[in-house]
């Protein structure tokens, strides 16, 4: 006979010893695999943070897909190609790492279009000129490398091992932002002042990637309870400040914040405050690009249909041919 446990969201108790077992496999630091016994609450958080993850992959090639027919030699439009390529291939293994916890692509993808599921507040801002996609891999990639490390060890075992060859290809992304940014601060006078133009857009959006502070972070103590998360918001954006700023004084540029310090006691950078107003309106949709990113999703959605349609009919014949051969 069970103990009562904890009551989930349908009003269904779930048995206390599962959940002290779960929770004892999760701090012996073992997998939860997609046919394990798992708390619902634990599936939801995962759902929402994987799926939000897949959509900021899909929703992130727009800003540099933007640039591709305008790359400044064959060279340079070949490796953008390849990252923005990359980023697809992101979304989809972790949309398959998703569907192990009983959620259809298809109802993903519905969410995505009718605004009901998140995804990563950088993508909803513009990227006017070409020194953008240096600062985009240098700081974005940059940044999602110091969150995505971390999730290589995350607690739900598909989740962990899409990381694994992500992390390689993000790290790829974040040096040949790097270098586009080289090349242009040691450029002209112009092609200088058009990278420092880009690290002032991208810096603050690419700290608030990291989510809220921790104080306003509700999803975040019970994540690091359950070894989703292993690291908190902001000690994730301070490894990220402390790790960049060496960086951008190699560049010759300057990070546009004035409160920008090192401090011996604490040996971190202190910083200023981030615009969380702002945050919160880009995350309810109205940031700068919102609109224009969802209705870019949604033309794809409607033009790939014949695809979709082809797909089906395909698969029909052959499982009509399978099973007329097998009989
Ligand atoms: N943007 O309690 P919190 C890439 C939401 S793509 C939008 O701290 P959590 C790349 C959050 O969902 C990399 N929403 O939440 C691609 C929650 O909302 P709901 C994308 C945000 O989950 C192409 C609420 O705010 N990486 O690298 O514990 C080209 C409260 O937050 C954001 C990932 O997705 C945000 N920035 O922590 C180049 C990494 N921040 O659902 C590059 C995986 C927070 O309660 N995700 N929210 O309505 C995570 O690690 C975590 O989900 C977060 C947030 C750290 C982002």
């Amino acid at each position: 006979m069970y103990s009562q446990g904890l009551t989930d969201a349908k009003g269904q108790t779930e048995p206390a010893d599962l959940l002290a077992a779960f929770q004892a496999k999760i701090d012996r630091e073992e997998k939860i695999e997609p046919r394990d016994w798992m708390p619902m609450a634990y599936r939801k958080t995962l759902i929402r943070q994987m799926s939000q993850h897949a959509h900021s992959e899909i929703v992130g090639q727009l800003p540099e897909g933007n640039w591709i027919t305008r790359a400044p030699s064959l060279k340079r439009k070949m490796i953008l190609l390849a990252k923005v390529q990359d980023e697809a291939g992101h979304g989809l293994y972790i949309y398959s790492a998703t569907e192990t916890l009983g959620v259809s692509r298809d109802q993903l993808t519905e969410e995505l279009l009718t605004g009901k599921a998140k995804y990563s507040s950088i993508f909803n801002y513009p990227t006017p000129s070409w020194a953008d996609m240096g600062a985009i891999g240098w700081l974005v990639d940059g940044a999602a490398i110091m969150n995505q490390v971390p999730l290589c060890r995350t607690s739900y075992g598909p989740y962990a091992r899409s990381m694994v060859r992500i992390c390689k290809e993000e790290s790829f992304h974040q040096r040949q932002g790097y270098e586009i940014m080289t090349v242009l601060a040691r450029g002209t006078a112009a092609q200088k002042e058009m990278a420092q133009r880009a690290l002032n857009r991208t810096w603050w959006p690419a700290l608030m990637m990291f989510g809220p502070s921790d104080k306003d972070s509700k999803h975040s103590e019970q994540s690091m309870k359950w070894k989703i998360k292993r690291f908190s918001n902001d000690e994730l954006r301070q490894k990220f400040i402390d790790a960049t700023v060496p960086q951008a004084e190699h560049l010759g540029l300057t990070i546009p914040d004035p409160e920008l310090n090192w401090n011996e006691e604490t040996g971190h950078y202190d910083h200023g405050e981030i615009n969380w107003n702002e945050f919160i309106e880009v995350i309810h949709g109205n940031g700068p690009c919102n609109k224009e990113r969802i209705q870019a999703r949604i033309d794809a959605h409607d033009e790939g249909e014949w695809v979709r349609a082809a797909a089906e009919v395909y698969q029909q014949r052959h499982s009509n041919t399978s099973k007329s051969e097998a009989a």
